[in-house]
């Protein structure tokens, strides 16, 4: 498949709400969108990375010029046959999944259309629907967060998902758990804690937790192997895990008992179907994050989470949780029974809405 040429352009887009982790505020995103030409036709991709280099060194300043300088040039005018040689082809360049898998991912959407497939087919998906969750920021008071939950629940969301720092945890989760002794409960600490305060997060172990996200810094499985082994809750890793041989670390340490896997954090759809088949040997189940993207790093998502390994539900919600009005046709709604449906047209699925994207964009170049 040759790559006739490739628009970037970073749109600027206001959240319907701020969303506060541990590690600060979002209510600006900057969605780094590549556009590649393959033969007269445009497939999109997203990069997931922040303004900011706060959940990850990678910005989208930093992915702008890693795609200008390195990644673009790799591949421009090029011949490219499939997933495999563009991988090889990006190789040198050293880190900067996010910028890769931008790339990655709409260069899949592009072959999957070749094929004549929907993406969560192309990538071997064995359902046609995912179950969804809802990660819901840290709030002003637990009065706001268990109105949040209700709301959430209303809408018919499966599991919740809670941001927790110091001072924002056990008092939250516990007024969640005396309100909603059943629910599907997860926390995400984006790395707010430190092994020495392993005897103040064993106390989550009686809240019945499907897992505590990430409580340890990025790169340090052998903390997180010492502190599952204090904890029943299951750690799930996201941030330590960049690679499938990061994965494959963290499961011969038992530095988790879950993983999540963003295809945008790891470099595309390749990499995480290695971390997938991973952790399926080794019986741990992943589910897909989120990184409070458009329709078109959801509708990348969404296919992913097809796989069968994809045991629990993600951090996908519908459209209408995040934007007024979504960049792609049709916008991802949320079904009876908390699920979200993968679309079957070929390809990505979803018609990108250019003349909305036109009116968002900020910034934008053509390199051919
Ligand atoms: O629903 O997309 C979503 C948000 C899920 O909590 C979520 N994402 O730490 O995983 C995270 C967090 C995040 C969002 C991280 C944006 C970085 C940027």
């Amino acid at each position: 498949m040759k790559i006739d040429a490739v628009e970037l352009r970073v749109l600027k887009m206001r959240l319907l709400k701020p969303f506060r982790t541990s590690f600060g505020v979002q209510q600006d995103r900057y969605p780094l969108l590549i556009r590649l030409e393959v033969e007269g036709r445009s497939h999109w991709g997203e990069c997931v990375a922040s303004e900011g280099p706060w959940y990850s060194y990678e910005t989208v300043e930093t992915a702008w010029q890693l795609l200008k300088g390195y990644l673009v040039p790799a591949i421009l005018g090029r011949e490219v046959a499939d997933v495999a040689a563009l991988e090889t082809l990006f190789a040198p360049v050293r880190g900067h999944h996010m910028a890769k898998a931008a790339v990655e991912m709409a260069f899949t959407g592009a072959l999957a259309e070749h094929a004549r497939k929907p993406l969560a087919r192309f990538l071997g998906g064995t359902r046609d629907r995912i179950e969804s969750g809802v990660s819901i920021g840290i709030q002003a008071t637990v009065d706001e967060l268990l109105r949040a939950i209700e709301k959430h629940l209303e809408e018919g969301y499966r599991r919740i998902k809670v941001k927790i720092e110091p001072g924002w945890d056990v008092t939250a989760i516990a007024a969640i758990r005396e309100r909603y002794p059943e629910i599907s409960l997860m926390a995400d600490a984006n790395s707010a804690y430190d092994l020495e305060d392993a005897v103040h997060l064993v106390q989550f172990d009686r809240f019945g937790l499907l897992m505590l996200e990430q409580p340890l810094a990025v790169g340090d499985l052998v903390d997180h192997a010492a502190l599952q082994r204090q904890l029943r809750t299951p750690i799930c890793l996201d941030e330590s895990i960049e690679s499938a041989r990061d994965a494959r670390q963290a499961l011969q340490l038992g530095a988790c008992r879950v993983i999540n896997i963003k295809p945008g954090r790891v470099g595309g759809f390749a990499e995480s179907r290695r971390i997938h088949d991973l952790a399926a040997e080794a019986s741990v189940p992943v589910w897909c994050g989120g990184m409070l993207e458009t329709g078109i790093g959801r509708a990348c998502n969404v296919a992913l989470a097809t796989l069968p390994n994809f045991r629990l539900p993600g951090d996908i919600s519908a459209s209408d949780r995040y934007w007024a009005e979504d960049i792609v046709e049709p916008p991802f709604v949320l079904q009876k029974g908390g699920t979200i449906v993968a679309p079957t047209r070929w390809g990505l699925g979803v018609r990108v809405k250019v003349e909305l994207v036109e009116r968002l964009t900020v910034r934008r170049e053509l390199l051919h």
